[in-house]
C-alpha cells in the first residue's frame, strides 16, 4: 500500500507541473484527493491491515495529500503570477515615447480670404454690411435693373423657394437694401457672403459660392474714383508689381460696366498657358452704378452717382494659392484643407 500511495503522490506532482491553466489544475485536484481519486480508494482497504500498520498507512496518505494540495496551490500561485505578468506586459506603457501631435485646427482658406479682402477695404473706409440670403425677388433683380422677364432671371438660373422668393444668387441686393436704409446719404460699403446658382458643379462652378461686392455713392463720384480703389486692391492683393487693366464690359445694374484683369504673375504679362496667352487675368467685375439702380434707392442720379464692383472670393484664392478645382472649397478634405492653415 505504501508503494501504491508513493506512486500516486509521484503521478499527481507530474500532472499538477503539467497542468498549463487553472482549470487543468483543479482537473488534477479532483482526479487524485476527490472522494472517488485513487487516495481515497486506497484507504478503502485499510480494514486489511494490522492495527500497527494502520495509523502509519493513515499519516502517509495524509502526508501525499498534503503534498499534492502544497503543489496544486504553489502551481496555481504560479499560473495567476505569470498570467498578471502577461497581462502587465500586454498593457505596459512606455512612457519615454514621445507624445502623438495633438492636430490642430485652423480657419478654413476661405475665412483667410474673406478677411483679407474686408480688411483692405476696411482699410480704404468702406463698412461691412450683411443681408438675408432668403431675397425676395423684388430686391434680388427689380431693384438691380432686372426687370421681370429679363433672361438673367430664368428659373433656371436661380433657386427658387415662391414666386416671389428665392435664394439671392448675388450679395448686390444687400447693397439696395443699405442705399434704402441710407436714405440719401452717402454710402461705403462691401458685402460679402455666400450665394446660390443653379449650376452643375464642376472645376469653377458651385452651386453654392461667395462673393464680395462693394457700392460707393456718393456726390461726384467718377470713374477715376473706381480705378483707384481697384488699382489699390489688385496691389494689395496680388502684389504691387501687377499691372491692372479694365475692359468694357455689360451689367445691367452698371453703366458704363467693365472687368479688371491683372497681369498675369506667372509670365509677367508674355502670354502662358495660365492666363491662356493673353498675359492677363481676369479678376472681378465693376462699373458706374446705373442711374435706374440710384433713383429706385431713392437717390437723384443727377446729384449723386456712384460706383460698384463684385468678385468671387474662391477665384481669387484660386489664382492667388494656384488651387485648381473650387470644388476643393466645400469638400472638407483635411489633406487639402491643412495645406493652408495659418497657424
Ligand atoms: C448695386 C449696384 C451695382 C455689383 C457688380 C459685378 C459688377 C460683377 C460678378 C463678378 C464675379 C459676380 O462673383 S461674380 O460671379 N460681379 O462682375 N457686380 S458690378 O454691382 C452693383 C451691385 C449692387 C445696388
Amino acid at each position: 500500500m505504501k508503494e501504491q500511495l508513493k506512486e500516486l503522490e509521484t503521478e499527481a506532482l507530474e500532472k499538477v507541473q503539467l497542468a498549463e491553466d487553472t482549470k487543468a489544475l483543479q482537473d488534477v485536484r479532483v482526479a487524485y484527493l476527490g472522494k472517488k481519486g485513487p487516495i481515497t480508494e486506497v484507504l478503502r482497504g485499510m480494514g486489511r491491515l494490522s492495527k500497527e500498520e494502520r495509523p502509519v498507512i493513515g499519516q502517509l496518505a495524509n502526508e501525499v495529500r498534503e503534498h499534492i494540495q502544497d503543489a496544486i496551490d504553489s502551481k496555481q500561485n504560479s499560473l495567476e503570477e505569470a498570467a498578471l505578468d502577461k497581462q502587465l506586459e500586454e498593457e505596459k506603457l512606455d512612457v519615454t515615447l514621445p507624445g502623438r501631435p495633438v492636430q490642430v485646427g485652423g480657419p478654413h482658406l476661405l475665412t483667410n480670404i474673406l478677411e483679407e479682402i474686408e480688411d483692405l477695404f476696411i482699410g480704404m473706409g468702406f463698412e461691412i454690411k450683411e443681408g438675408p440670403e432668403v431675397e425676395t425677388d423684388y430686391y434680388n433683380f427689380e431693384a438691380l435693373n432686372l426687370p421681370k422677364g429679363h433672361p438673367a432671371r430664368d428659373m433656371q438660373d436661380s433657386f427658387y423657394i415662391t414666386e416671389e422668393l428665392l435664394l439671392r444668387t448675388h450679395t448686390s441686393p444687400v447693397q439696395a437694401r443699405t442705399m434704402k436704409q441710407k436714405d440719401g446719404e452717402p454710402v461705403r460699403m462691401i458685402c460679402p457672403g455666400k450665394v446660390y446658382r443653379r449650376d452643375t458643379d464642376d472645376a469653377t462652378h458651385s452651386h453654392q459660392f461667395t462673393q464680395v461686392e462693394g457700392l460707393l455713392v456718393d456726390k461726384n463720384v467718377r470713374m477715376s474714383d473706381l480705378k483707384g480703389v481697384l488699382n489699390t486692391f489688385a496691389k494689395q492683393m496680388f502684389g504691387s508689381e501687377r499691372d491692372i487693366r479694365l475692359r468694357p464690359s455689360f451689367f445691367p445694374f452698371t453703366e458704363p460696366s467693365v472687368e479688371m484683369d491683372i497681369s498675369c504673375k506667372v509670365c509677367d504679362g508674355k502670354g502662358c498657358s495660365v492666363c491662356k496667352g493673353t498675359g492677363w487675368i481676369e479678376i472681378l467685375g465693376a462699373g458706374m452704378v446705373h442711374p435706374n439702380v440710384l433713383e429706385m434707392a431713392g437717390y437723384d442720379p443727377d446729384v449723386y452717382s456712384g460706383f460698384a464692383f463684385g468678385m468671387g472670393p474662391e477665384r481669387i484664392a484660386m489664382l492667388k494659392y494656384g488651387v485648381d478645382d473650387i470644388r476643393h472649397f466645400y469638400t472638407n478634405d483635411i489633406r487639402f484643407l491643412k495645406q493652408y492653415h495659418k497657424v
